[in-house]
């Protein structure tokens, strides 16, 4: 008979996670638009750390450089500092973003290509002109054999009103663009007792993660900071795969004392879920996570006190556990896992916390609720086995 403990688990997990890590797909981003539009802090405002500070810029083409920072798998291509006066300059740049894109595209090195283009235009300015337009036209002329969608970007829209002017002007064109979106990346304060609170960065999100190609909507959920819904929705398919599983599994009555193996499933769940909450597997903050809450929660999911804590908790399921008690109880731990992480990734639970024994009560609390939640909302099958005695190790 299988005996896990929970520190195998948060183990595993770990080794797991930097693993998936070190093999997630880079995502290739291009941020245009005029020196002052506010690409820098659009970009910070959408990603787990300060990229374009903290990253080192290097310069690819006169005025695109390349933003990289070392275990971060995202590339962004920046256009600093740009003086976009004449059509001169429109043309040269036109030039060196198609020779890029096209470059990326062609280099053979698979998901190396551009994924997609933002192309920031800033409402503060109330203008699009003409000649920008033209720049625009000539840059999705240049990438369109090359499926790079361009959403545009109206930056510094502190006014919701002129915004929604500009998205007109813009829409009159035309383009083949795949979205234009107002944002406001960071609040704005118009005087002491008026502030505008930032917007339009889920709506940006939501449209960037649905154009990327599934293996980079990966890592750009596990990127992002801006919009949680798409990292509970991305970890709600994990638990709802890992739960199928856990129920096919569980089609054959598992004894109680060999319910360890729902464990491999239970870690894979885990796993993706902390993924799309871009939880970074070398930091202390991530290992004091998982250590205290897989760890609290192993004590009631897949400890030595499982059976205990099962007989508490599913009543019904007799000594052995049944497919619907099996994915109640996978679903339940995804479900306590995401709750924790949004908690803590919204501020809502301190990270000073994380390791106080309080901690790990709540954690557990949690979990058993969420289970008595949904065995009130399901009639968990009733499975009846042989009344024979436990392993004592079990
Ligand atoms: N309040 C507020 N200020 C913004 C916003 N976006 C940009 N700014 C301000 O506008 C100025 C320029 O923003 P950046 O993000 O540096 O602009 P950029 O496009 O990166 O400029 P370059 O790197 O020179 O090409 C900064 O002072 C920002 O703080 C915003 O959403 N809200
Ligand atoms: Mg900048």
């Amino acid at each position: 008979m299988t005996r896990i403990s929970s520190r195998y688990v948060v183990d595993q997990v770990i080794s797991k996670l930097s693993s998936e890590y070190d093999h997630m797909s880079k995502l290739n981003i291009m941020v245009l638009g005029k020196t002052g539009v506010g690409k820098s802090t659009l970009i910070n405002s959408i990603f787990e750390t300060r990229v374009v500070e903290a990253g080192v810029g290097k310069p690819v083409t006169n005025n695109i450089s390349k933003v990289e920072q070392q275990g971060f798998p995202l590339v962004l291509f920046d256009t600093p500092g740009l003086e976009l006066t004449g059509a001169n300059d429109f043309d040269s740049l036109t030039k060196q973003i198609t020779s890029l894109i096209k470059q990326y595209f062609t280099d053979n090195i698979e998901g190396n290509e551009i994924h997609c283009i933002l192309y920031c235009v800033s409402t503060a300015s109330h203008r699009f002109e003409a000649a920008e337009a033209d720049f625009l036209k000539s840059i999705l002329e240049g990438v369109k054999d090359y499926n790079v969608p361009v959403i545009v970007v109206l930056t510094q829209s502190f006014s919701r009103q002129d915004a929604a002017e500009l998205k007109g002007v813009i829409e009159n064109e035309n383009l083949p663009i795949a979205a234009i979106v107002p944002v406001l990346a960071d609040e704005y304060e118009v005087d002491e007792d008026l502030i505008i609170p930032p917007y339009g960065l889920d709506e940006l999100t939501e449209t960037m993660s649905g154009i990327l190609p599934d293996a980079i909507r990966k890592t750009f959920i596990a990127l992002e900071k801006a919009n949680y819904d798409l990292k509970v929705k991305r970890s709600r398919a994990v638990i709802t795969s890992a739960s199928l599983t856990a129920a096919a599994i569980g089609a054959t009555p598992i004894p109680m004392a060999d319910a360890a193996i729902l464990i491999p499933d239970m870690i894979t769940m885990l796993v993706g879920i902390t993924m799309a909450f871009g939880l970074p597997v070398n930091q202390k903050s991530t290992q004091d996570i998982i250590n205290n809450t897989i760890g609290a929660l192993g004590r009631s999911v897949f400890g030595r006190t499982v059976k205990n804590s099962l007989f508490k908790m599913i009543p019904a399921a007799g000594l052995f556990i049944s497919a619907a008690s099996a994915a109640t109880l996978t679903e339940s731990l995804g479900e306590t896992y995401i709750r924790i992480l949004t908690m803590i990734g919204k501020g809502e639970i301190k990270m000073e916390d994380v390791t106080k024994p309080e901690y790990k009560d709540m954690v557990r609390a949690m979990f058993k609720e969420r289970v008595q939640t949904k065995k009130h909302s399901e009639k968990i099958e009733k499975t009846t086995g042989e009344n024979k005695e436990e392993d004592p190790n079990g």
